[in-house]
């Protein structure tokens, strides 16, 4: 039984960050902050190593019993009741091929794609292949992709070093995936301004605010793409997501919270009066 008050919901398919900063701890994070029901289907568990520079140690979940999170959920709630589902850390070949073949049958109306390349302590053979996977089986999916400053590198094989550059490749994100696309800035590019830029169809549009700090902070990136995940679910046009989901960012970055890594972690109730 559904009612009009029945929020939106929102699934995402990506790994457990233990700490709590990143990853689906983020994302669940910012749809319950943001009003839509949400779920997760885990992918990996990502547990920083202390007496290792807080490297990354990582184990895959298995791909069936990935496979079995998506079938229950999807089984759960039919089409007309979760259409908008975000990826985030996918970390293998494997896991890339079983997600790609669950969303063919589904096909979401809103595929949110926070395109996590690489991961601090994978070895990079492995993570070229991963890297192949999700621009061959996933981006061409994707309705709304969301790479930051190296992602947008990787994915259009253009140098960006100015918010031109940036305009550019977005463009060509665009062109290649046919999704809308928010190439992340952030504190790669100089200025006082942390510049994102958003591209779709419809044309282009440059979303920016003052840097607070010049540290990237844990969980921006997958509390970015969540939140665009949520607006869009609930109705809005892609660019009004991004621009919600950019001050969503923001606040929550002025409210960070400091642990012992040398980066610290986005507070999702930043927007909260
Ligand atoms: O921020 C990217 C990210 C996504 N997902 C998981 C992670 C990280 C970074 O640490 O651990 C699970």
């Amino acid at each position: 039984m559904t009612s009009a008050k029945t929020p939106a919901i929102t699934l995402t398919i990506a790994g457990s960050e233990a700490t709590g900063g990143a990853g689906a701890q983020a994302d669940l994070k910012t749809f319950q902050e943001l009003g839509t029901f949400g779920i997760v289907a885990l992918t990996c568990i990502v547990s920083f190593d202390p007496k290792d520079n807080w490297n990354h140690r990582f184990v895959p979940v298995e791909t069936q019993v990935i496979a079995d999170q998506i079938e229950a959920t999807f089984s759960n709630y039919g089409p007309e009741l979760l259409d908008t589902v975000k990826l985030g850390m996918m970390g293998s070949p494997a896991t890339i091929s079983t997600v790609s073949a669950a969303l063919q049958e589904r096909q979401p109306k809103n595929l949110v794609l926070d395109p996590v390349l690489i991961c601090k302590g994978q070895e990079p053979g492995h993570a070229l292949d991963t890297d192949n996977a999700l621009k061959a089986e996933l981006l061409p999916k994707a309705t709304f992709v969301t790479p930051n400053h190296f992602e947008t590198e990787q994915l259009s094989g253009m140098t960006v070093e100015s918010v031109e550059d940036l305009k550019a490749a977005a463009v060509e994100i665009h062109r290649i995936s046919g999704a809308a696309v928010l190439a992340k800035g952030g504190v790669r590019l100089a200025g006082s301004e942390a510049v994102d830029v958003f591209v779709d169809a419809h044309g282009m549009e440059v979303l920016s605010a003052p840097k607070i700090g010049e540290h990237a902070v844990s969980g921006a990136g997958c509390s970015l793409a969540a939140a665009v995940a949520a607006e869009l679910a609930k109705g809005a046009t892609p660019l009004d997501a991004a621009r919600r989901a950019k001050a969503f960012v923001t606040e929550g970055i002025k409210q960070r919270v400091a642990g012992n890594t040398p980066f610290d972690a986005l507070w999702q109730g930043g927007l909260r009066p």
